[in-house]
C-alpha cells in the first residue's frame, strides 16, 4: 500500500470493500459511495498521488491511461453514446475531499449546467 492512512489506497488493496468496475496494472475504478447520477465511477491511479498539484512529469503516462480507461468504462456502463462528465476536484476550493487523485465519471442522465 502506498499510504496506510489513505482510504482509496485501502480500497485498492482490498482492505475496504468497493464495487469494482475496472482494474489494470496502473488504475483501479469503483462506484462512488455517494452517487450524484445513475452512473458515478471513480477512476484512481494505484500510485498514491494526493492531487493534481502533486502530479509530476513522470506521472504523465497515468493521465493518458485515465482518459483511456474513462472511455472504456463509459462504453461498458452504457453511457458513451449519450455522454457523460469527467471531473477532477482539486484542493479546498475545488472541494476535493479525498487526497488521492481521482477522476469522477458521471453519467446516465442529463446533468445540470452549473459546475460552480
Ligand atoms: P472528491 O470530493 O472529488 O474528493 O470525491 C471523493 C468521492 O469519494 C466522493 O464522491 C465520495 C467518494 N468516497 C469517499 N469515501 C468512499 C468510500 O469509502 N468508498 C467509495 N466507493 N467512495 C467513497
Amino acid at each position: 500500500m502506498n499510504d496506510p492512512d489513505c482510504i482509496f489506497c485501502k480500497i485498492i488493496a482490498g482492505e475496504i470493500p468497493s464495487s469494482k468496475v475496472y482494474e489494470d496494472e496502473t488504475l483501479f475504478a469503483f462506484k462512488d459511495i455517494q452517487p450524484v447520477a445513475p452512473v458515478h465511477i471513480l477512476i484512481v491511479p494505484k500510485k498514491h498521488i494526493p492531487g493534481v498539484n502533486e502530479f509530476s512529469p513522470e506521472d504523465e503516462p497515468i493521465a493518458g491511461k485515465l482518459f483511456s480507461a474513462a472511455r472504456k468504462i463509459a462504453a461498458d456502463q452504457g453511457v458513451a453514446g449519450d455522454g457523460y462528465r469527467l471531473v477532477v476536484n482539486t484542493g479546498k476550493h475545488g472541494r476535493q475531499s479525498v487526497d488521492h487523485l481521482h477522476l469522477h465519471l458521471i453519467g446516465g442522465k442529463r446533468l445540470e449546467v452549473s459546475l460552480g
